[in-house]
């Protein structure tokens, strides 16, 4: 597909931004094997792709220091009235914000190509998926999209002549004059990167940088922010959560969906291999879930994406051995180290090689002071590759989920796994979550922060109007409702270890929910929620000290009532569109705390 398409809403837009932008030249993307090759040997030939020795069709990037993670300061919900895009957003007026960023596109793609990218989000035709068109002047961002969403001309065959999808213009904001050398990693300086949603219009403007999230719009911008509106509007849910089904010896199957803020061990737990005899996890998506009232009343999940944009520091054959094996070949890695014989290397992920370069291209070497590999480096993976993929992974009917789950980073306070008392309370659960921030956005890390759902930097409304779209939904279920459940695997001693073993040995709390859901299994009632009892929870062949155990399970009074008032204070927030039935739930539990 070299010249336009059959679509004139789709021509008309893609000559409107190459007017304002200027580039050298226009290219049609077409999703074939032959088109990543080019754009690959294009990165090459630039000093952008590293081509790793050791990992076939594998490349490895170094980005500019100063484009690392997504921008959250940078991230903006235009809506005509601040009070829509809500208090957790940064807001600008629609009119001022394109009239900035026009200024930065004017000429902006000068000395490149702009590629023309169309995307689905989710398998193409499914009843839950949606087409994206993204304008990118980045071969990086054309590889990367051809691995995380469903690109080219079969894209284009489901548009047809008058379909609709969502235009997503993306520049790293660089352009290049005649004779001008080109930079490594092309990008602008932080203040004049813009991540923009106008949700009335269905439309992202993005500028200045090629990073992850601010670039691969189908992702965070489309999957979620703009697809959060579109979800309240339609009655459906877009959310930050990985997808897995788990399969009890008996054969039956429970699907999960789980919600923990960037970098707190999603993709882990998509992949996770269960430590409990006879159980079987496979993985669905590792971080966005689009899910719809079906035929049979339930809520069916589908992922979104055809890839794994995942964090590699840590990232182990202990700790994720699926994933691991799903990193053998065809893998962009960014941010990763170099070593001599032509692999990448990460912290965490085996005995550190006696040299390397690090992501910056410095030689390193064990002694060096700096991490090889930035905190957030990450690989982009075909999600085809996972040895666990699910085999209906690609249903486009979704699967019916039993469960929801979630969490985050709590290093004290926070019980291993609790169960909510009712769909209100669960909505409660999720409306108060709290993590200690990661490196996944350029801010202090360590600082504790609510992120209610793990929707914070993703959420394209006010959060409030966001709670109250999660308590009709509950209302809509009834009794096909999901569980809802709470888990921390996270917290410390006072030494400051951690006192659950995680990755595999995390089944042993899923599979407690699972039975909750059967009713083979009790729970004890606590102010927080429903706890297992002593022996609920199957800890066999798990070498774990009684102490740390009881520690886990704790639920201290003292430390729960220091809760109450920041969570007052995340309430009042929202101000008038904070639903009544949360603020229940509050008084309840400060009741139930005594
Ligand atoms: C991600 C994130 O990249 O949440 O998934 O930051
Ligand atoms: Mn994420």
């Amino acid at each position: 597909m070299t010249n336009g398409s059959r679509n004139d809403k789709l021509n008309a837009w893609v000559k409107e931004a190459a007017d304002l932008c200027r580039p050298d030249a226009i290219q049609w993307c077409d999703g074939s094997r032959a088109e990543y090759d080019r754009m690959m040997a294009l990165l090459k030939e630039r000093g952008m792709a590293v081509p790793l020795a050791k990992r076939p069709n594998s490349f490895l990037f170094r980005t500019d220091p100063s484009d690392v993670a997504r921008v959250e300061d940078r991230t903006y919900i235009s809506t005509r009235s601040q009070e829509d895009a809500g208090p957790t957003n940064n807001w600008v007026l629609p009119d001022d914000l394109k009239r900035t960023m026009r200024g930065l596109y004017d000429g902006c793609m000068k000395g490149r190509t702009m590629y023309v990218i169309p995307f689905s989000m989710g398998p193409v035709g499914s009843p839950i998926s949606k087409i994206g068109v993204e304008l990118t002047d980045s071969p990086y961002v054309v590889c990367n999209m051809h691995i995380m969403t469903r690109v080219g001309t079969s894209v284009m065959e489901a548009l047809g002549p008058t379909g609709g999808f969502i235009p997503c213009l993306h520049s790293i904001g660089a352009p290049l004059e005649k004779g001008q050398k080109d930079a490594l990693w092309p990008c602008a300086p932080i203040e004049k990167k813009y991540i923009s949603h106008f949700p009335e219009e269905n439309l992202i403007w993005s500028y200045g940088s090629g990073y992850g999230g601010n670039a691969l719009l189908g992702k965070k911008c489309f999957a979620l922010r703009i697809a959060t509106n579109m979800a309240r509007r339609e009655g459906w849910m877009a959310e930050h959560m990985l997808i897995m089904r788990l399969t009890n010896p008996e054969g039956k199957r429970f699907h999960i969906a789980a919600a923990f803020p960037s970098a707190c061990g999603k993709t882990n737990l998509a992949m996770m291999q269960p430590s409990i005899k006879g159980w079987k996890c496979e993985c669905i998506g590792d971080d966005i879930a689009w899910m719809k009232v079906r035929g049979d009343g339930r809520l069916h999940a589908i992922n979104p994406e055809s890839g794994f944009f995942g964090v590699a520091p840590g990232t182990s054959y202990d700790t994720n051995p699926m994933a691991m094996d799903t990193l053998k070949e065809n893998i962009i890695f960014t941010n990763c180290a170099l070593t001599d014989d032509g692999d990448v290397w990460w912290e965490g992920m085996a005995d550190a090689p006696p040299h390397a370069i690090d992501w910056k291209g410095r030689d390193w070497t064990p002694a060096s002071r700096e991490d090889a590999a930035h905190p957030n480096a990450r690989f982009t993976a075909p999600a085809a590759q996972c040895p666990v993929i699910c085999p209906d992974w690609e249903d486009p009917e979704g699967v019916p989920i039993d469960i929801f789950i979630f969490g985050g980073r709590r290093s004290s306070a926070v019980p291993l796994v609790t169960e909510a008392f009712s769909w209100d309370h669960g909505v409660f659960m999720g409306a108060t979550a709290a993590s200690e921030t990661t490196s996944a956005n350029i801010g202090a890390v360590g600082n504790l922060r609510r992120d209610p759902f793990a929707m914070k930097p993703f959420l394209g409304y006010h959060m409030g109007d966001y709670f109250q779209h999660w308590l009709a939904m509950g209302d809509r279920l009834g009794t096909k409702a999901p569980r809802i459940f709470y888990v921390n695997w996270f917290r410390k001693s006072a030494e400051g270890k951690f006192l659950w073993p995680g990755f595999s040995d995390n089944s042993r709390a899923l599979k407690w929910m699972c039975e909750r859901v059967d009713g083979t299994v009790g729970a004890r009632e606590t102010p927080i929620g429903l706890m297992p009892r002593d022996g609920d929870l199957d800890l066999s062949g798990l070498d774990i000290a009684k102490d740390n155990m009881k520690a886990l399970m704790d639920v201290d009074l003292k430390e729960w009532k220091a809760e109450v008032p920041d969570i007052e204070k995340h309430f009042a927030l929202f101000g008038d569109r904070l639903p009544a039935r949360l603020r229940k739930q509050l008084e309840e539990m400060k009741k139930r705390l005594g």
